[in-house]
């Protein structure tokens, strides 16, 4: 009898070694492919290029493969136990990569039935992870980075955005990667923070680093990456220049804006009530979320609201009728605030905003309540979740640090134990050499 061999694949951009990894498969027995679903993709990766029904045609259509699956996870227990093949194969260059874990899970899982998992010389000189770099190195367009968080928002239970406020610190979030047992983790957006972007710049957050100097920040880190961007707008401005940045913004592929709202001199949400805000009246801001809504070219561009109250002891009865008049006047999201340590005022806001808050998305950022797991904000409802500020936050310390070893000895040699090595800061960014 035919032996049961299964190898799994995302096939959003397919190579020869994908061929090979298929011819070699198939000579051992039985061959099904399992394709990673577009949820499995975007979990690591990105938003695939081709949804999952055209790339199951596809690798259904190349020899040698007897049956095509989905893969609902990275992880590929659930499949293997379906289906207990005798072999399953891959390549072997993920031995020590960040997908060693899923490998000893596929090993122990094998072993339950006998089953072997057969390695095979990765191809040289090809892999998707360069091509990916080839195709993001060509540029993103506008139109697809734009679309890719409302598409990432269908596929994913919470969005996770990290702050960037800069080309370098945009690549942290563009490839930062953790494995684990059942799966890949990373960021799926960046949150262009006015917190990081004006500190980055050595200025207060009082939206004294202006729509231009912002526009530059996001021009610098689109070069570089492919992730989605959510706009820290602050307070949107006066309402006839917000008409004309929203256009902007929109034209230059950013998917999102956030807009406060506060009127006058805007200081950082996490002061509170310890320096003087000034809390917009809900018919301002509704026209101002209205205007934005008419300057849209768009379907995919999203306004969304971010309410005040929680930060400016107005109430929870105040943030709730917030909340319904923003969604009236056309807001795509609603953003909820607190600078409280215990989550509770934001959980109770979830709970109401159940009730009303139909599909919109709702967003927290979890500064002040940061013990709370991702999965717990997906019980209550939360949409998107943005780390806001912990990039510069953990940068700036380490910088200074390192300036005070180099004063304290008078030499860099001590130093030199808390920096990356000269070879790897050369290579960190490809085209220096
Ligand atoms: C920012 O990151 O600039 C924000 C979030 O607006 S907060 O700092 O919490 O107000
Ligand atoms: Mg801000």
């Amino acid at each position: 009898m035919d032996k049961k061999v299964y190898i799994a694949i995302s096939a959003d951009i397919l190579h020869q070694g994908h061929i090979n990894l298929i011819n070699k498969a198939a000579e051992l027995g039985k061959l099904t492919v399992g394709v990673l679903t577009d949820e499995a993709v975007a979990s690591y990766k990105r938003y695939p290029i081709i949804d999952f029904e055209a790339r199951k045609k596809i690798v259904a259509s190349i020899k040698g493969v007897e049956n095509v699956v989905p893969q609902e996870n990275v992880d590929y227990v659930e499949n293997l136990l379906q289906l207990k093949p005798d072999y399953v194969v891959h390549g072997d260059d993920w031995i020590d990569s960040i997908q060693s874990k899923v490998r000893e899970r596929v090993i122990k899982t094998l072993k339950q039935w006998g089953g072997e998992l057969i390695e095979i010389p990765y191809t040289k000189g090809i892999s998707v992870d360069k091509l990916s770099t080839i195709i993001s190195q060509d540029g993103t367009m506008p139109e697809l980075r734009r679309a890719r968080l409302r598409n990432i928002l269908k596929l994913k239970p919470i969005v996770r955005v990290m702050e960037a406020h800069n080309g370098i610190s945009a690549l942290v979030v563009e490839n930062a990667k953790v494995g684990k047992d059942e799966s890949i983790e990373s960021f799926d957006a960046m949150w262009l923070s006015s917190l990081t972007d004006s500190t980055a710049k050595g200025k207060p957050d009082i939206e004294l680093v202006d729509m231009t100097s912002r526009i530059n920040t996001i021009n610098e880190i689109m070069e570089v990456t492919t992730k989605p961007i959510i706009l820290d707008g602050d307070t949107g401005g006066l309402i006839e220049h917000f008409a004309y940045n929203i256009k902007t913004l929109e034209r230059m592929g950013v998917s999102a804006i956030i807009i406060e709202d506060k009127i006058g001199l805007k200081k950082n949400s996490l002061f509170g009530t310890d320096v003087e805000q000034t809390q917009d009246t809900i018919e301002h801001f509704c026209e101002k979320i209205r205007t934005g809504r008419q300057a849209l070219q768009t379907p995919e561009f999203m306004i969304i609201a971010r309410i005040e109250s929680l930060i400016l002891k107005q109430g929870m009865e105040d943030a709730i009728e917030r909340a319904k008049a923003y969604i009236k006047a056309g807001a795509h999201g609603i953003m909820i605030h607190s600078r409280e340590k215990s989550p509770d005022e934001i959980f109770e806001f979830c709970e109401k905003y159940q009730e009303f808050g139909n599909d919109i998305p709702l967003v927290v950022v979890p500064t002040s309540f940061n013990q709370v797991y991702e999965k717990e904000f997906v019980k209550h409802g939360v949409s998107i979740v943005i780390y806001a500020n912990q990039l510069i936050r953990s940068a700036y310390p380490a910088m200074m640090d390192t300036a005070k070893l180099i004063l304290e000895n008078e030499r860099c040699f001590e130093a030199d134990k808390k920096c990356m090595p000269i070879k790897e800061i050369l290579t960190l960014i490809p085209g220096g050499n």
